[in-house]
């Protein structure tokens, strides 16, 4: 059984491998009548880019997505949008070494045991190269859900490593490579950096996000809770190990006269639920966080077995994200954007009336 779809009334699918020809998504109910251009995919696809500092894997690709159906004359047109995007600087004789090696913490070796073959080159379709079109097709997302809704997203790196870092000025997430509102500490983060990139090792990272104006109503009880699915869209992305909505796992030592959002004068005091409450949306901005792992493509060797069974220590070559966590801040807007459009759409269709009944 394979799985490449998410979305109901919003259908999403990508398809292609990290050092195949070509990566590309259809997007399927999409609403007609939007103008985009592939300009304004390409300024979101930058923010996710490799290439773009130091501190992230240097392969140099130039996102040059093109949109191969779906939009006539600038305009969405209600069929499906399929985006497409050509790979130009894999590098698979980086991978030529651990053609048969198992890197230690990668996909390799579960890819390897479910399907009994793997593409080694870069990481195949599990690669972080996936989440390209996850972005180009959030781009539309986030457009619509702004223009009709006035809903926006926003994410940021709240955790790299042991260092802790507030929200601060989200207006200026875009002015450093960490998509940090603390812009005055990016000195701070740069060092951390380049030292943990010269040891050769990895690390985790913590993204927070949030979204704004989202209205009171959407999610789906009891299998489609709005929450649920924002979790599972989060877990998907490429090295997530954790999902938080609102206060997540603070929950837990929170008494319940803490943790309650008492409504004072028609507002709410507080927001420890994260804007959803059994699974459906208040209105309060939708709050939640997620964990990344560091990445196991390291050159530190580490133990491991070839796909014979022998032990053997790997190390692994190419140009790799000593913290990925990093770059998946668009990602994780992206991804929170289609699922509320998609639940935004299917709130519509079960509670209103359709022009077509009146
Ligand atoms: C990735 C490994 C690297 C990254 C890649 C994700 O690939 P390669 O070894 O081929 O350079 O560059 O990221 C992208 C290409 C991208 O666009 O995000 C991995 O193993 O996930």
């Amino acid at each position: 059984m394979s799985h490449n779809t998410f979305g109901k009334n919003l259908r999403f699918t990508s398809f292609g491998e990290s050092h195949g020809s070509t990566i590309g998504c259809v997007l399927d109910g999409f609403p007609p009548g939007m103008a985009i251009t592939t300009e304004e995919i390409k300024q979101q696809l930058k923010r996710r880019a490799t290439g773009q500092s130091r501190h992230t894997s240097q392969r140099k690709e130039k996102d040059d997505v093109q949109i191969v159906s779906g939009v006539f004359e600038g305009v969405t047109t209600g069929h499906p949008i399929a985006l497409i995007i050509e790979n130009t600087d894999a590098r698979s004789k980086d991978y030529s070494n651990i053609a048969k090696q198992i890197r230690p913490g990668h996909a390799d070796f579960s890819y390897w045991k479910k399907y009994g073959i793997r593409d080694y080159r870069g990481g195949g379709r599990s690669s972080a190269r996936e989440t390209t079109m996850r972005v180009a097709a959030g781009a539309l997302a986030r457009k619509w859900l702004k223009q009709n809704y006035n809903i926006s997203i926003t994410a940021w790196l709240s955790q790299l490593g042991d260092i802790h870092l507030q929200a601060g000025d989200l207006s200026k997430i875009d002015e450093s490579p960490f998509f940090t509102g603390e812009i005055d500490r990016v000195a701070e983060l740069d060092a951390y950096m380049d030292q943990l990139r010269k040891s050769g090792d990895s690390v985790g990272a913590k993204i927070s996000a949030k979204a704004c104006h989202v209205p009171a109503g959407l999610g789906e009880p009891v299998y489609g809770k709005l929450d649920a699915e924002l979790a599972l869209a989060m877990m998907s992305i490429n090295a997530t190990k954790g999902v938080e909505i609102g206060a997540g796992f603070d929950a837990v030592t929170q008494k319940g006269s803490d943790h309650r959002d008492e409504i004072i004068d028609g507002e709410f005091a507080s927001n420890h639920a994260g804007g959803i409450l059994a699974g459906i949306s208040t209105g309060q901005d939708i709050t939640l966080s997620v964990a990344f792992k560091p990445t196991s493509s390291l050159r530190i060797p580490g133990k491991s077995i070839d796909t014979d069974g022998h032990a053997i220590e790997v190390v692994t070559k190419g140009r790799h994200d000593p913290c990925v966590g990093i770059r998946a801040t668009p990602i994780v807007e992206a991804m929170m954007a289609l699922v509320i459009m998609d639940h935004l759409m299917r709130h519509k269709s079960q509670t209103q009336s359709t022009h077509l009944d009146k």
